[in-house]
């Protein structure tokens, strides 16, 4: 079978011009991918579980494994040396790397070391999310806000790491989605889900259904239709909500599905951030074969203006979404001005 690293080095030789920087920053993930791992899968033991004691830039409480996977991919990404800056969940300004060689790297990364991490306690799977993108700024000099800004379309790089009940890391370079299982007993990811497509529909819609009264009329809508019999579309649909996205979004992925995390009036954007959540799940769903929007524009196309801004999020199975678009267009038309 082949590893991990005998893909990416294999994809390497493909590219005459690589210089195989790109390989070495993917490497480097992927080795705090596996310390982070090793962390989850003793969590109930080792004293990781629980708040660290204070808030992040969203105001959300962090849980000590938060910290401790933010350390540890910012950690492997400086010391790598290809990365010159990172946006991550976990910080409220731009993480720029001032030393000489850093200021090299040619990449930036925007990632959320762990999502869904209020379900640590309870067994739940969490993941990783990351993206990479190439700086605007010259190499060799300190990177900024405006490397980070860039819209998703421009992304060389994304892929995101789901501890369940195994670990997988699946990525893309926007070339197709290949998925990779951990094999704990010899400490290698190895390809187990080659050139990973997501049905053009499914039976499975996920949305946290208990904020229904604060929904967009096209959502609530688009809810019912989910809702109703009709043999020929396999509806009713199935209900599906972890809440862990990455858990969410990859059983969608394999089973056919859409996951909605829509605005509110008082809140068009919604929940989730656009930089290293939205867009990265994005590019992986399009390369999938699937679609991703905010309702009304492709997750991929809006320009962003803030690293920690958000964006409501309807991803999945090509046809369930284009649907969920027809009724946000017919019965929230305003929302898109909101946005
Ligand atoms: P987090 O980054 O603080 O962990 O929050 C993101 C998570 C997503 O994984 C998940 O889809 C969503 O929050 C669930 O939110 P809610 O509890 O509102 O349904
Ligand atoms: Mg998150």
């Amino acid at each position: 079978m082949k590893t991990l690293v005998e893909f990416i080095n294999d994809k390497q030789v493909e590219y005459p011009g690589a210089t195989g920087e790109f390989t070495r920053l993917l490497n480097d993930i992927t080795i705090a991918a596996k310390i982070v791992n090793r962390e989850i899968r003793i969590a109930g033991l080792a004293d990781i579980n629980g708040m660290f004691g204070s808030t992040n830039i969203q105001g959300e409480e962090q849980q000590k494994l938060d910290v401790f996977a933010n350390n540890h991919f910012i950690n492997a990404l400086k010391h790598g040396g290809q990365c010159a800056a990172i946006a991550s969940e976990e910080n409220e300004d731009l993480i720029i790397f001032g030393n000489a060689y850093s200021q090299k790297g040619k990449y930036v990364v925007a990632m959320d070391p762990v999502d869904g991490s209020s379900n640590i306690e309870v067994n739940v799977p969490i993941g990783t999310i990351f993206s990479i993108y190439r700086r605007l700024t010259p190499e060799g000099t300190s990177a900024t806000v405006d490397d980070l800004l860039q819209r998703g379309r421009r992304m060389v790089a994304a892929g995101y790491v789901i501890y369940g009940s195994s670990t997988i890391l699946v990525y893309t370079t926007g070339n197709g989605v290949n998925g990779f299982t951990y094999d704990p007993s010899v400490g290698l990811f190895f390809l187990s889900h080659p050139d990973m497509r997501i049905p053009d529909t499914g039976n499975i819609y996920s949305i946290n259904e208990a904020n229904y009264i604060y929904f967009p009329d096209g959502v609530k809508k688009y809810i019912k239709y989910c809702q109703e019999d009709d043999k020929a579309t396999n509806r009713p649909y199935n209900t599906r909500y972890i809440g862990s996205l990455v858990a969410d979004v990859h059983r969608n992925m394999l089973r056919g599905g859409i996951f909605i995390y829509p605005g509110n009036r008082k809140n068009p954007t919604g929940k989730l951030r656009l930089l290293y959540e939205c867009a990265p799940m994005a590019f992986i769903i399009e390369q999938a074969g699937g679609k991703a929007s905010n309702g009304f524009t492709p997750i991929l196309d809006i320009e962003p203006y803030d690293i920690h801004q958000r964006a409501p999020l309807f991803i999945g199975s090509k046809q369930m979404v284009a649907k969920a678009e027809e009724f946000m267009k017919e019965y929230s038309g305003d929302f898109k001005d909101l946005l």
